[in-house]
Parts: structure tokens; sequence; C-alpha cells
């Protein structure tokens, strides 16, 4: 573990008297009294987004992929990343663990580990999507929806399976992504399809211990391209009422066909209760898994807007939503890329809290389009970035995670230790 109080409190004094320049500046600017900067910032620091296991090295692309070198090479080292992360930014204090890319091999020392890092794990993954070395039966055409009842139980099996690693660690959310479906026309029936993987994923939901909650993530292609058998958070929802009370939608922002008005999804959803988790990423076509924020930000602020409306609403009996990134980092830093995100989900939230929600509902009851439209411009254009400085600071993380991480070689300093071909499991 490479330990970067000392340095970090030094970067930290070093720009202190500028930071509390900018943060006076956005108040007024903002005209928020200290009261309500106060509020904010604390809602801010209290905003956790676990980040995923299998993104703390590089990812690639079927054409290629191009490592910098001292990719954690095991869940130890992957959780000294993550830990890291945790100390700059403040925002990430889970890990979320995809099976079998990271199997614990002994959870009472992970446990402390992660105690070390102030981190936890979120939800563990379940992999039916590829053929690991050795299994008997191949997801070739499917899992949880197969034709052959032996191949979608290996799938049952498989997911109660890492139900029980994510006991053995404290998780209580086990999140599913099939990519069953079809390439083309008159592969598959439909019907059958979709009857089978309810069949499958209510076997599965009655043998999670009562605590815990499923998460249904849907996704309209690849890696099949004709159809999937979960393409949309209709179907999500459809799948999780009936399975039970614990099993909810899981909204992946790259899961959807390109223009989808995912904030409208996401109200819908918290309106009937059943919006159980995020995966962030951002995207320009498809499931591109880019930095959270970087091609549509609006977008995310809208996001974040019924996000926080929702949560303000008595009326809106949802149930605590699961945050975490789902990206890939092709050619950023992968800890650099997955701080960016952080930093974007942050401000994206400091510009949701800002909106004026009795100003805005009164413009909507009154059709005041202009004047409704301005309201959320107003608080999507602000700065908010010296409120998520102050956020970090208070919390013990650096005032600008990204730089600092660069000012200290962290990259450097894990390529010696681990080596230049050091790979981590993943995608
Ligand atoms: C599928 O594209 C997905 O979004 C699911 O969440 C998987 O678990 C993850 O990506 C794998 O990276
Ligand atoms: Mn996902």
């Amino acid at each position: 573990m490479i330990n970067i109080q000392s340095p970090l409190d030094a970067y930290n004094a070093s720009r202190l008297n500028r930071h509390k320049n900018n943060l006076s500046a956005v108040q007024e600017l903002l005209e928020l009294d200290d009261s309500t900067l106060g509020m904010i910032v604390s809602k801010i620091r209290s905003f956790q987004v676990a980040v995923p296991s299998w993104a703390l090295g590089t990812g690639g692309t079927r054409f290629g992929r191009f490592p910098k070198g001292g990719e954690p090479r095991n869940l130890e080292e992957k959780i000294e990343d993550a830990g890291l992360i945790h100390q700059l930014t403040q925002a990430t204090d889970a890990i979320s663990l995809h099976i079998p890319w990271d199997i614990p091999e002994d959870p009472s020392a992970l446990r402390s580990l992660l105690n070390e890092h102030g981190l936890k794990i979120d939800a563990v993954n379940s992999n039916t999507f590829q053929d690991q070395p050795g299994q008997p039966l191949s997801y070739k055409f499917g899992s949880l929806c197969h034709a052959d009842k032996a191949v979608r139980q290996q799938a049952i099996d498989h997911n109660i399976e890492v139900v029980g690693h994510g006991v053995a660690l404290g998780s209580t959310m086990l999140s599913v992504w099939l990519s069953d479906g079809s390439n083309f026309p008159g592969q598959q029936n439909f019907r059958k399809a979709y009857q089978r993987t309810l069949e499958s994923l209510r076997e599965i939901y009655r043998a999670m211990p009562s605590s815990w909650t499923m998460l249904v993530e849907y996704k309209p292609f690849e890696p099949n391209f004709y159809s999937t058998v979960i393409p949309d958070w209709g179907t999500s929802l459809r799948i999780s009422e009936a399975c039970g009370d614990r099993a909810h939608v899981l909204v992946d922002l790259g899961h959807h066909l390109p223009n989808t008005n995912i904030e409208q999804i996401v109200a819908r959803l918290l309106h009937l209760g059943r919006l159980g988790g995020f995966h962030f990423n951002g995207s320009h076509y498809g499931d591109d898994d880019l930095t959270t924020g970087a091609i549509k930000p609006y977008q995310l602020f809208l996001i974040f807007n019924e996000l926080v409306a929702g949560a303000n609403d008595p009326a809106v009996k949802n149930p605590a939503v699961a945050y975490m990134i789902d990206a890939s980092h092709n050619v950023k830093d992968p800890l650099e890329d997955l701080m960016q995100s952080l930093e974007n989900i942050w401000a994206a939230y400091a510009k949701a809290l800002l909106v004026d929600a009795v100003a805005l509902d009164n413009a909507q009851e009154e059709n005041d389009v202009v004047r409704a439209e301005l309201i959320l411009q107003r608080a999507f254009q602000a700065d908010v970035r010296p409120l998520l400085a102050e956020a970090r600071l208070l919390s013990g993380g650096s005032l600008d995670p990204v730089d600092f991480f660069r000012t200290i070689n962290y990259r450097g300093k894990v390529i010696q230790q681990r080596g230049k071909e050091a790979v981590a499991t993943g995608l």
C-alpha cells in the first residue's frame, strides 16, 4: 500500500487559499446562505458511487487493447487501487465484484483489507455471458433462457454460487445482466425465451437470503444484435414484479437506443418504486462505456434532477438506489477515468440540488415553458466545482484528485511494483 497522506496534506495546504476564495465567489454568485451551502456540501459528501472491480485495468475492443502497465494483478491490488480512488475523491466507498473474474479466495482477509481502505462490497455480478475453462455446458445459445434445462440449471447454480460469495463478503445485492438473445430472425422463440428466463430468475430469487435484493439489468443489443431477452426497462420491470418485492430494475446509461429519454424512465421507475440501481457511463452511439458525463452532461443532470425530485417527494416509495460506475477505459488511465466519472457524477448531483423545485413546480403548473426551462438551465450552468472540492476536503480527500494522482506519479509507482505487463481480469 502506497502511503500518500503527507503529500496529500501538503498538496491541499498549498491550494487552500485559492480554494477558499473560489468557494466564497461561487457562494456569492449562486446566492447561497451558509446553511444552504453546508446542506448541499453535506449531501454531496454522502453521495457514494461504487467502482467496478472489472474496470480497474485497461479495457479494449475486439480490435485491440493498449495497456499502460501496472494493472492490478489480483483482487487485493484492485482493492488497493479502489482504495486510492476513494482516498482522493471520497466519493466511492464500495467496490462491485464480477464473478468469476474476481473470486474471493479468503473472504475474511478481504474484509479486513476492505476495512483498511474504508471500502465495502457493493453488488456481486454473475457472468453467464462467457464460457469459463472447464465449464461443462456452453452459453453460446443463451443461459437462463436456454432451450436445454441442463444449461439453464448450470446458469442458475452459478448465480446462487455468486450470492454465496457475496454473503461471505457482506454484500446484499445480486446484479444480473444476461446477454441472452438472438442474432437472426427465427433463431429463438421470443415467448419461450422470456418464460424460461423468468422461471430461472425466480428460482435464483428464491435462493437469495431474505435481506438480499436482485437487480435486473436490461440491454437492447450486444452481443446479440437481433433480439435480447431483456431489452428494455418494461421487461426488467415485469420480471422484477414477477420475482418479488426485492427485485428491482437496474438502469445502465449505455443500454438504450440513441436519444432515449432516460430521465423519463428514471422518473417512471421511481414512481413505481422499482428503481434499484444505476450503472453510470457515457455514450454517443451505443454501449460505449466512456467517462460518465463526457458526452451528454445535460442528460446526466436531467437524470439527477429526477433522482433528487423523487428523493424529496414523500409520495415516492422507492428503495435506496445502488449507484455504480460501469465503464471501460481504452485510451485513458483507468484510475484517472474513474476519478473523472466520479467528479462528473457529483457535479450533476450538486447541480440538481441547486434546482429551485418549488419554482419549477409552479412554472410547470402554470404552463410557463420558458420559466421552467430557465430554472433547470440556471442550475445546470452553475459552476459547482468549488462545492465538490469542499466536499472532498472536508472528508479528507484531495482538492484535485487527478492532478494529485499525477503529482505523486501513482501509475509510475505501480508499474514499478506490479510490472509493465501486469494485466487485470475483467473486460
Ligand atoms: C453489459 O454490457 C454490462 O453493462 C453488464 O453490467 C455487465 O455486467 C458489464 O457490462 C460487464 O462489463
Ligand atoms: Mn452494466
